[in-house]
């Protein structure tokens, strides 16, 4: 490659935003990156992570060759050995335990790192391969089953909203969602909406820079969503403002869900989610008299013991007010479901059925019958809840633990064989976004350094290692770029391989703006189904406040991480300025903590250490440390996940990482 050209390409991480970004090479390498200005979500903009990307792509600490463990497990200690070596130790450990326990000892531990339709978690890259082996299924629950379930239950999926609408709403509730650190694009539309005279309300017990930003804010219990929901639509009710014509032709159980309603007075409502009552009035009021309502609620508010639940009731409001009849109005969780690719990971290649294994259930599912666990995309040592107990599992001599990956995590410590990972500017990959409308292409803009492969790559050559012989594990990612778009679904129509490369990004086949349901919802009856029996599932939290650990834990995004990716990036690291929990001045004057001491966080399962942080933001009750830090580069060696209790949401097996009680105290 000579002179200078400029690569389109789609940035890969688990970010509702999937930005389209602009690579400049020169002389085969890549010297800058931006956000496309042409992108209508982009605009241009990447964020204060992936701005980095090039650095990080770059860094010393790159993995760069396979690896074999030296040392005893979790020491981190490797050797390197060639690509050869490394599928022929691999071929002889697969085939014995597949001979011996059977392919369902295999766990293919699939992550979010790199959310590809060929080489990420959206196409379960590599579950061809597992197939053809028999290994178990692997359900991908960690960040958004339980809302997506509760979304289901009202609208028959949970896809809704263009966020691009948003522009048009007259009120914006950002419910449980931190626009301004965990999707930021959203904003600019938000700001239209402004200019146009739109009112903001951001409800988050924590007061976060985009509560900041919002013209109201206000700090609800974690947990007690699906309460204020009901509350609010209660003063709709007083006013007669639902839209009774909307009701009787396009939902179905309203009497019952009405009479729910009537039972959370706005009294009531504020015992529940520690408001005042004037304040769920004032709002309910509004939203009585405000067309259209948009509701932005994203995966955080789902990470409780009711998350479920509070999609569902949160998913209920547009179907009382009627907003779904405006662009604009209605609820926007994920657009993923509409996106109407063709994922087609050979399910009939299966010789028979076999188990599924729970991603959040790391701890308890690494039991005996577990012989091979097989992680890519993934760092489970930092993300996972239960970190001391899934660290004890890592440890089991019996346990063969493969890691495909870009940097040596905490993860890679307990690895066996580590396989290196290509990053983004150097393989080919088809996306679509959770937060907009657009499916995007990514050209590879340079060689991977090293030995690095991509995952179809590495799953193409181990199969031919091993012998394997079915056709389709071999398709190149140009072949299953085109059976992705393959499905015949009209939103895809005309969207060709070809016309991808050359553009970068198509909008999907959907008007604009785009208003979801004008047809019915998909439902068996086509109408929106208002909850049945109680609507409001209580937190974990709500259950003993006055136990050893009377402090509710929520651990939401880092502004400089993506989950634990970036954790090791040492300028993103330095603005993170370490593990900090926030606690109110009430709580820390209850404790005698002072402000930037050091503090065990802790509980029954687990602790990890952080740097107090004295400060209003919290409401009292509540304390909130962010996600994403290391444990080898965290003080004590443990991070939140040490107190993140294995326990399930209401719906989908959610993870509940907003809902722990925890003790604070002085190291
Ligand atoms: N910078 C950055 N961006 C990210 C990520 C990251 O790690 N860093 N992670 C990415 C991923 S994987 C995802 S899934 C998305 C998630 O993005 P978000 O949905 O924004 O996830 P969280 O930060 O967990 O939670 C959002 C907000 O919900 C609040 N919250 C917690 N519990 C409750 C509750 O019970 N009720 C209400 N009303 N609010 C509550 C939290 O205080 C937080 O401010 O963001 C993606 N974007
Ligand atoms: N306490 C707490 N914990 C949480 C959450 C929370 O709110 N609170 N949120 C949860 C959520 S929403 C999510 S989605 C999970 C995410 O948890 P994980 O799925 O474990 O994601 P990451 O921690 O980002 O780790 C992804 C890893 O994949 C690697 N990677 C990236 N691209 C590729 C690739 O193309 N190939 C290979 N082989 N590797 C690649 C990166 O280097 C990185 O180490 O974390 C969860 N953990
Ligand atoms: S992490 Fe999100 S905001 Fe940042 S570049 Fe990627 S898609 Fe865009
Ligand atoms: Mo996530």
């Amino acid at each position: 490659m000579q002179g200078e050209l400029r690569v389109l390409g789609a940035c890969p991480l688990d970010c509702p935003d999937t930005c389209s970004w602009v690579v400049t090479v020169k002389d085969g390498r890549a010297v800058g990156m931006r956000g496309n200005p042409d992108h209508p979500y982009t605009r241009g903009a990447l964020c204060v992570k992936v701005n980095r990307y090039l650095e990080h792509a770059g860094a010393a600490d790159r993995i760069l060759y396979p690896m074999r463990r030296v040392g005893p497990k979790g020491s981190g200690r490797f050797e390197r050995i060639s690509w050869d070596e490394a599928l022929e130790e691999i071929s002889v450990r697969l085939r014995a335990i597949v001979d011996e326990h059977g392919g369902e000892a295999i766990w293919p531990y699939v992550g979010t790192g790199n959310l590809g339709y060929v080489q990420g978690a959206e196409g379960i890259a590599g579950r061809r391969f597992w197939n053809v082996l028999g290994a178990s299924r692997h359900f991908l629950n960690i960040c958004s089953t339980a809302g997506n379930v509760g979304l289901y239950h009202t609208n028959g999926t949970p896809a809704g909203m263009d966020p691009e609408t948003f522009a048009l709403s007259k009120l914006i509730l950002l419910w449980g969602t931190n626009t301004l650190t965990s999707g930021h694009h959203l904003w600019k539309f938000i700001q239209d909406a402004r200019a146009a005279g739109a009112y903001v309300v951001a409800i988050d017990p924590i007061r976060t820079r985009t509560a900041e930003q919002a013209d109201q804010h206000l700090p609800i219990r974690p947990g007690t969503d699906a309460a204020l929901a009901l509350g609010l639509l209660h003063v709709v009710l007083e006013e007669g403002a639902e839209d009774r014509d909307y009701i009787a032709r396009h939902t179905e159980n309203w009497e019952e869900f009405r009479e729910e309603i009537l039972r959370h007075t706005p009294e009531r409502v504020a015992g529940i989610t520690g408001l005042p009552e004037a304040d769920i009035r004032a709002l309910g009021l509004r939203l009585a008299r405000t067309r259209p309502t948009g509701i932005r609620a994203t995966m955080g508010i789902q990470r409780h013991a009711g998350g479920g639940a509070a999609l569902r009731a949160l998913s209920a409001i547009p179907g009382v007010t009627g907003d779904w009849r405006h662009p604009g109005g209605g609820i926007a969780y994920s657009t993923s479901g509409h996106v109407n690719l063709n994922v087609d990971t050979r399910e009939d290649l299966l010789a028979k059925p076999v188990r599924t294994l729970v991603m959040t259930r790391l701890a308890e599912g690494l039991d005996e019958s577990v012989k091979c666990l097989w992680v890519y995309m993934a760092n489970p040592m930092a993300s996972t809840s239960d970190q001391n107990r899934v660290r004890d599992r890592l440890l089991r001599e019996d346990l063969f633990t493969v890691v495909m990956e870009q940097f040596a995590t905490d993860t890679v410590d307990y690895a066996d064989i580590v396989l290196p990972a290509t990053m983004q500017i150097e393989h080919m990959d088809l996306h679509a976004g959770y937060g907009h409308m657009y499916l995007l292409w990514n050209e590879p803009a340079v060689e991977p350094p090293g030995e690095c492969l991509s995952t179809t790559q590495t799953f193409r050559r181990l199969a031919r290692h091993m012998g394997l012989t079915e056709p389709s594990l071999f398709d190149s990612d140009l072949e299953l770029a085109e059976q992705l778009l393959s499905s015949g679904h009209p939103s895809l129509n005309g969207i060709t391989v070809d016309r991808l490369r050359k553009e970068g990004w198509v909008r999907l086949n959907v008007a604009q703006p785009f208003v979801p349901f004008t047809e019915g919802f998909p439902t068996p009856s086509g109408r929106l189904r208002f909850p049945k029996g109680p609507a409001y599932v209580p937190p974990h939290t709500a259950s003993a406040p006055d136990g050893p650990y009377p402090l509710t834990l929520v651990t939401p995004a880092a502004h400089t991480f993506l989950n634990s990716t970036f954790g090791n990036n040492p300028e993103l690291l330095r603005r993170a300025k370490g593990p900090r929990v926030l606690v109110n001045p009430q709580d820390a004057l209850d404790r005698e903590l002072t402000d930037g001491q050091r503090v065990r966080v802790f509980n029954a399962t687990g602790a990890f250490e952080a740097e107090v942080e004295i400060s209003r933001k919290v409401r009292p009750g509540v304390v909130a440390s962010t996600k994403g830090h290391w444990r080898k580069l965290s003080p004590g060696g443990a991070t939140v996940n040490a107190v993140v209790e294995e326990r399930d949401a209401d719906m989908g097996r959610g993870a509940v990482y907003h809902d722990n009680f925890v003790e604070v105290t002085p190291v």
